[in-house]
């Protein structure tokens, strides 16, 4: 069997010895600074640690829109080497050793064997993620005018059948929650009845909750527009909340930061789903316009510190039913999408540290005694923390890269990987292009 090239440890320890001496100075001025407001640094690198982020198994390819792709060098072809890139991913960074698969993108030949091949790399998997917004080959009903809404019931039996078999494939890959994201909606006024498509989709999903085992949570994620331009069937939170208390306690909702308006208060909708015991989790990324595919952190950091926010105030008031599920979901047109996934990854550990960093009584006070100006300084105070040495330490002591972008460059793994896998015939790179 042809090797596969892989960076070792000892490339990583090699790497992160020309940075160490920075690395150790600032940590220790940080530790000083954090000391005068009574935070202990070893705290948070413990915290940092702990931290985990999914990747989704389609982020590690090239994405593209509707105009055009520009596949980069070495892609992966297959399940197996999306799973290898996965596995470098976590080697340098440390916090993503969750890997999400999409069906049937990566449906396996053989289960047992993708899942030894991924405890191999230390990996192990996270949501399902069912896909009945394309057609595949062979397949009986279209779902161009919906699937699990369709007005015809065959075709809303194919694509039930389809989430269930999701099910079952991750019950067989050691998985625990399904997330069900559906691209049906209309493109015209009139075209649907929004009652009566509501309707179809709960009966649908009734179906799917009852596939579910009891160790299971289905994730329900909404978005306001596309590929269906004039409206969407789980259009925003408000009817994904009603959906999932309709269908049970397994039943929670999911927030992709990309699928809402522009300048909508996401952080509040984080607070409210959190408040009613139904927040599922996240798929990261960041947006700019409608878009929900540009890196984490990238445009809007603030927000995502915000975000995070409300993460930690939930987490350190151990609010019922509080187990956020995190991934990553966005698409790489223009980068490296193992860079960009390192780099996201990333910025999700230093929003969280900083959310740690708040002053939680500080916050409270200004809040009671009504005064914005200090809440918001309380804010921001912790936002404009560098905490990249505490990050730096986290991931060095985890066995990872101080720096994990140069470390990628320095190994040649993309030059390496553009040999292993050259370009197969015919092959179309599956994922959204
Ligand atoms: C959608 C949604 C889903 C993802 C697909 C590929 O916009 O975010 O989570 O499965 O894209
Ligand atoms: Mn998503
Ligand atoms: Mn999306």
């Amino acid at each position: 069997m042809a090797t596969h090239f892989e960076i070792d440890n000892s490339f990583i320890s090699e790497q992160n010895q020309k940075t160490d001496d920075w690395v150790e100075e600032d940590y220790e001025h940080l530790s000083k600074k954090l000391r005068r407001q009574n935070v202990d640094i070893e705290d948070l690198v413990t915290r940092a640690e702990a931290f985990r982020v999914a990747i989704p198994s389609w982020g590690v390819g090239t994405g593209g829109t509707r105009f055009a792709r520009f596949p980069g060098q070495g892609e992966p072809r297959d399940i197996y080497e999306k799973l290898e890139d996965c596995g470098t991913i976590f080697k340098l960074v440390r916090s993503t050793p969750a890997v999400s698969l999409h069906i049937p993108w990566d449906k396996p030949d053989d289960v047992g064997d993708l899942r030894e091949f991924a405890r191999q790399r230390g990996l192990h998997f996270d949501a399902m993620n069912s896909n009945t917004f394309q057609d595949q080959p062979g397949q009986k009903y279209s779902y161009k005018f919906g699937s699990l809404t369709h007005p015809d019931k065959s075709v809303r039996d194919q694509a039930i059948q389809h989430n269930i078999e999701c099910i079952e494939i991750g019950k067989a890959l050691g998985s625990k929650a399904h997330t069900v994201w559906i691209g049906d909606g209309g493109n015209f006024p009139g075209q649907q009845h929004f009652r009566r498509t509501l309707e179809r989709y709960l009966e649908s999903m009734r179906q799917i909750y009852a596939a579910l085992p009891d160790d299971w949570r289905v994730f329900i994620e909404h978005k306001f527009y596309e590929p269906a331009f004039y409206s969407t069937v789980i259009n925003d939170w408000g009817t994904s909340y009603y959906c999932a208390r309709e269908l049970g306690p397994k039943a929670f909702c999911l927030v992709d930061l990309g699928h809402h308006a522009p300048n909508v208060n996401i952080e509040m909708i984080v607070a409210r789903l959190i408040q009613f015991g139904k927040l599922a989790g996240f798929h990261f990324n960041d947006s700019k316009y409608g878009d929900d595919d540009l890196d984490s952190g990238s445009v809007k950091p603030f927000q995502l510190f915000l975000i995070f926010n409300e993460l930690v105030d939930a987490e350190l008031n151990q609010e019922p039913h509080f187990d956020p599920a995190y991934m990553l979901d966005q698409s790489h047109n223009v980068t490296d999408p193992i860079e960009s996934l390192m780099m996201s990854g990333v910025e999700l550990v230093r929003a969280y540290v900083q959310a740690q960093l708040v002053d939680r009584q500080q916050l409270s006070d200004a809040q009671e005694k009504c005064d914005p100006l200090r809440a918001l300084a309380t804010l921001k105070q912790a936002f404009t923390t560098d905490v990249a040495p505490i990050l730096a330490v986290a991931r060095a002591r985890a066995g990872g890269a101080i720096d994990p972008i140069s470390t990628f460059r320095e190994s040649g793994y993309r030059q390496r990987k553009a040999e292993e896998r050259p370009a197969r015939k015919g092959a179309a790179a599956s994922g959204i292009v």
